[in-house]
This record gives structure tokens, C-alpha cells and sequence, in this order.
């Protein structure tokens, strides 16, 4: 009842849905962050370079996370980086010495979180205004964040999608993982799986492709089609705008998605089942009630942070923006309302 609901929504589209167009538009370009927020981070990841690179010679930074992957709004945090050539079993000693030469340098509120599930030092730069967080050797961050990039050159419909899906899980409280809502990073893959499954596909499935990228980080092999220049048309002949999609995947994940039984992978392109990968039982506080599988450590579900509460408010938040985009007459601004 739950499909035959769903197609006969997918019939009923609102018929005035192109007037959506422009003011979606318009709120993805003044998201966007402009050209001297690059060069401010820059600066600042130039600076942390020169201090780190006097301690640790043989060290790297990366950017990763929304600075990198192309998903960044307009005043972002940045997430950095700190790799090592070897395995540091002593990540705190490291971020305590490091958070002295950040103090010692005039970076402001220097923090180290050393128990933190991901372990960093927090800092704000005073010159340029930039909040940063600061990690040791999560190259596998690094390297989601160049297939997200990747992803995000093949088809422009893809950011736009993905910056007014992040912008409404901010408005509306759930991008917050603490308080078991969503990530980003999941936000960011829910929009991926859903391109891939448009008929005809607005994105391929990358990692399904001929291998021309591939590292191992911490046992898991890395790989996919990253010659991403020659899949520029992939998606030209799919003619759905903006205003179509968002629609159609607020529907999607309001009254057509199985949560009882599918799981969402993009690195398959598919849906593929609970039963599959074994989420059908909860072991420890893994729950599997939404399930997004990540695409190279794929026994993590980035839905683990999902309980039993908070699933009943995503699913309430996807229904009203649905419902929003079929029936208010101002949806461009009911959707994003404060909760
Ligand atoms: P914001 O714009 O900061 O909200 P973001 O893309 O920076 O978005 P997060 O701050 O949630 O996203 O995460 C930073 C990066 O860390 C994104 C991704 O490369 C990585 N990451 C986050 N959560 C996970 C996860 N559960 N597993 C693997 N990588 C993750
Ligand atoms: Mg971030």
C-alpha cells in the first residue's frame, strides 16, 4: 500500500513544479561560498603546513570533508588532515603537542578532544575567521572526499541537489548526529544513490567501473573510475530540473523508500537488502533502522546513530517536506523554516 501510495503521488506532481526552478536555484548560488573564502582557507592551511612541518618534517595535510569535497556552504568549518607514514598508536600525545605549537602561535581556543570517537584538535585562526578541526592519519575521509568530488563533477544536478537537502536538514535539526539525525557525509550519499537510480541515471555508479584510481587505506582496497572528464554527458539525456528532484527525493524518502528491508549503496548503484549484509538484528546500539551503506568501509551503516526516536523524526521531517513541495503555495520558504 505503501508503493501504490507512492506512484500515485509520483502521478499527482504538482503541476506547477517548474515555477520551483529559479527560487531553488536561487538559494543553492547564495549558498555557495565565494572565491575569498578559498583563498582564506589557503592561508590558513598554508600557515598550519609551515608549524607542522617544522615538528613532524615527513607529515602531510589534507583537507577533507565539505572544504574539499565540493559540498561546502558559504562559512564552513575546515577539516584537516594530519597523515603520518605509519600507524600512530599514540594519537593523544601527538594532538597535545600539537595543540601546544597551535597555542604558541596565537591560534585561539585551542582545544584537544583526545577521547573524542574521532580524536582532534579544535582551533580558531583570528586572521582569517576560520574554525578548524584537525585529525591524525583519517585518510580514508580523504579519500570519500575525493570520490564525492568526483561524483559531484559528473553532473551539476548533484550539488544542487545535495546543498538544498543539506541547507533543509540544518533548518530543520536534523543533521546532527549527537542527537541521532543524519550526517553530511550521509546527506550527501542519500543524493548520490538517489541519481543513480533516476531512470534514465543522472549519475553512474563509479565504483562499478574500470578501476583507474585505487589505494588501500587500513585493509580496505579503494578503487573506482575516476576519469571523471569523460562522463560529462552521463547524464544528458535524463531532462529532470532541480525543482523535479528535490520533489521526488523528499517523496522518495517519505513514502517510498523500505526501511524495513533495503539498504542504500552507492557503491553498487542499487538498493540491496538488510538481509544481504546481515542488518537485520541489532547487535550492540547498531539498529539499522535507515541504512546507508559507506561506500568503501561497507560494514558501516552511517544510519547507526539512528535510535528509536529519532527515526520517527527524520521520517515526520521527510513526509512534511514532501508534503510541503506538493501542496504550500510558498514551499521555497515553509520548507526551510527554524524548527
Ligand atoms: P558540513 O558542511 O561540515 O556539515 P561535511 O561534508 O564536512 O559537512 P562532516 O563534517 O559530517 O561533513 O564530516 C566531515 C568528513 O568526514 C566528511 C567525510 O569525508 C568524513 N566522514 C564523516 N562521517 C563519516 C563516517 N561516518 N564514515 C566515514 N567518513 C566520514
Ligand atoms: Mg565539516
Amino acid at each position: 500500500s505503501q508503493r501504490l501510495r507512492m506512484l500515485k503521488r509520483q502521478m499527482e506532481c504538482r503541476s506547477d513544479i517548474h515555477r520551483l526552478i529559479a527560487p531553488l536555484l536561487a538559494i543553492y548560488e547564495l549558498l555557495i561560498p565565494p572565491e575569498e573564502e578559498r583563498a582564506k582557507q589557503n592561508q590558513l592551511l598554508a600557515l598550519l603546513e609551515k608549524l607542522v612541518c617544522k615538528e613532524w618534517p615527513k607529515a602531510g595535510l589534507y583537507l577533507y570533508g565539505s572544504c574539499a569535497n565540493s559540498f561546502g556552504v558559504s562559512k564552513s568549518d575546515i577539516d584537516v588532515c594530519l597523515a603520518f607514514n605509519e600507524d600512530i598508536n599514540n594519537k593523544s600525545e601527538i594532538l597535545l603537542k600539537l595543540a601546544d605549537i597551535l597555542r604558541s602561535d596565537n591560534l585561539q581556543n585551542v582545544q584537544a578532544l583526545t577521547r573524542a570517537r574521532v580524536p582532534l584538535v579544535k582551533l580558531m585562526d583570528p586572521v582569517t575567521g576560520i574554525s578548524c578541526d584537525i585529525c591524525i592519519n583519517n585518510i580514508l575521509a580523504v579519500v570519500n572526499t575525493k570520490l564525492l568530488k568526483d561524483y559531484a563533477k559528473i553532473d551539476a544536478r548533484l550539488r544542487q541537489l545535495a546543498f538544498i537537502v543539506k541547507h533543509w536538514a540544518k533548518s530543520r535539526g536534523v543533521n546532527e548526529t549527537y542527537q541521532g539525525t543524519l550526517s553530511s557525509y550521509a546527506y550527501v550519499l542519500m543524493c548520490i544513490h538517489f541519481l543513480q537510480q533516476r531512470r534514465p541515471a543522472i549519475l553512474p555508479c563509479l565504483q562499478g567501473m574500470e578501476t583507474t584510481y585505487s589505494v588501500t587505506v587500513d585493509d580496505v582496497e579503494c578503487a573506482y573510475f575516476d576519469q571523471v572528464e569523460k562522463l560529462r554527458d552521463f547524464g544528458s539525456s535524463n531532462k529532470e530540473t532541480v525543482a523535479q528532484l528535490v520533489w521526488a527525493f523528499f517523496n522518495y524518502w517519505a513514502y517510498g523508500h523500505d526501511y524495513a528491508n533495503s539498504v542504500i549503496s552507492v557503491r553498487t548503484g542499487r538498493i540491496i537488502s538488510k538481509r544481504e549484509k546481515d542488518w537485520t538484528r541489532r547487535i550492540g546500539n547498531d539498529r539499522h533502522l535507515i541504512c546507508i551503506e559507506d561506500p568503501f568501509e561497507t560494514s558501516h551503516d552511517l544510519g547507526r546513530v539512528v535510535d528509536k526516536f529519532s527515526i520517527r523524526v527524520l521520517r515526520e521531517e521527510f513526509e512534511r517536506a514532501a508534503d510541503i513541495l506538493q501542496y504550500d503555495p510558498n514551499p521555497c520558504v515553509t520548507l526551510f523554516e527554524p524548527y
